[in-house]
């Protein structure tokens, strides 16, 4: 199924997805080139490659990623989550802003949210909150793919963001929902994961599962504006006393809590600041590289059982018999540990791919 963006051939909006079946087939020369001179038609083609479901996409898609890999990892990778209406669309438009005007930096946009495929609305929605974003030749914003599940999101995504990084861009903003499992995969392929909150809600109402805060390098309570700066400075202090006091002796670095606004420009400047403090000492304490390497090798075996799912799962003979085997083993007929084993046989003896 496609995306509501890419249904919409010249919705006007300069950021959207091409509409890749109108236009001639580039080769996979056309492509690299075009990502490495930093193209945003052809990266932008490219990722929808990335996104298709099939088959005959997957092999030009992979040798894409794998031309552009040498000239990717160049970036900083921010994570951003936080309930629905926290701002972090909003919050990214400011970075953005910030980025593109006052640091004259390329800034990329990637969004992973399962809330979407039931939803279809924040695609747009998001959109509209990314105004001057999509409207600049210097930003990149892809909003999340509409299909496949949440592990097979995430590895879209990850290719995303190497592809953007060979197309120059140095700034890779990656937004989730924080109410699913997609701020844990969002958490595994950034370099810093930042959690907008609100004030006036406690951490159940806002719907935090517990274990993000963990996960945050930098809290930030936002829409600390108007009436609300008082109630936003203490959300902070309490956000601040829940995370760690003390560097940690790993990474070299102190969780903190700030206020922003993305609607007045309150703290923005700070946010960015604190990103790049994090980049500089962990790079220094040899944290950020070791991370890389890890996430690398964790891709790798997500990648191994992904294929080796997709191939079990299309393989005829366990297709053929897979749903008697489920009636089986719900009816106690057989157990649940000789019907893999019987259906793994059946694989292994003759496997597809
Ligand atoms: N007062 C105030 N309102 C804000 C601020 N940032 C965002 N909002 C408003 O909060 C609402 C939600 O903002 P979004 O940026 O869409 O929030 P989001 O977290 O991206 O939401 P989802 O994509 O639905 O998860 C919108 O109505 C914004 O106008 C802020 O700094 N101050
Ligand atoms: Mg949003």
């Amino acid at each position: 199924m496609k995306s509501a963006m890419q249904e919409r051939p010249g919705c006007g909006v300069p950021n959207a997805p091409h509409v890749a079946w109108r236009r001639k087939p580039l080769s996979r020369d056309e492509y690299v080139s075009g990502i490495l001179r930093g193209d945003r038609t052809v990266l932008a083609r490219a990722v929808t490659l990335i996104e298709s479901g099939l088959p005959t996409d997957r092999g030009l898609a992979e040798q894409i990623v794998e031309d552009c890999l040498p000239h990717s990892g160049n970036s900083i990778r921010v994570g951003i989550t936080g309930v629905p209406g926290a701002g972090k669309s909003s919050l990214i438009e400011a970075l953005g802003k910030y980025l593109i005007k006052e640091l004259n930096q390329k800034i990329a946009v990637l969004a992973i949210d399962p809330s979407s495929q039931l939803s279809g609305g924040s695609i747009l929605g998001d959109k509209t909150r990314m105004t001057t974003l999509a409207a600049s030749e210097m930003a990149f914003i892809r909003p999340s793919p509409s299909r496949g599940l949440a592990g097979g999101v995430a590895q879209r995504t990850r290719e995303a963001m190497l592809l953007c990084e060979a197309a120059g861009y140095g700034n890779i903003l990656v937004e989730t929902v924080g109410v699913g499992q997609s701020e844990t995969a969002v958490h595994e392929m950034v370099d810093f994961f930042l959690l907008i909150t609100l004030a006036g809600a406690g951490d159940d109402l806002q719907g935090i599962k517990r274990g993000v805060m963990e996960l945050a390098d930098l809290v930030a309570v936002n829409k600390a504006d108007g009436s609300n700066i008082e109630a936003a400075e203490r959300a902070r202090a309490e956000a601040q006393n829940a995370l760690h006091y003390f560097p940690d002796a790993e990474t070299g670095w102190t969780p903190r809590a700030m206020t922003c606004s993305a609607f007045t420009g309150r703290g923005i400047r700070e946010l960015w600041n604190c990103v790049l403090e994090y980049a500089s000492t962990t790079r220094e304490s040899g944290w950020f590289g070791h991370v890389r390497r890890e996430q690398q090798k964790r891709w790798m075996h997500e990648m191994i059982e992904q294929a080796l799912r997709q191939r079990f799962d299309s393989h005829p003979g366990v297709r053929h018999s897979l749903k008697a085997f489920e009636h089986d083993v719900a009816a106690g007929r057989t157990t649940s540990f000789r019907a893999a084993r019987t259906l793994l046989e059946m694989y292994s003896r003759n496997p597809v791919d």
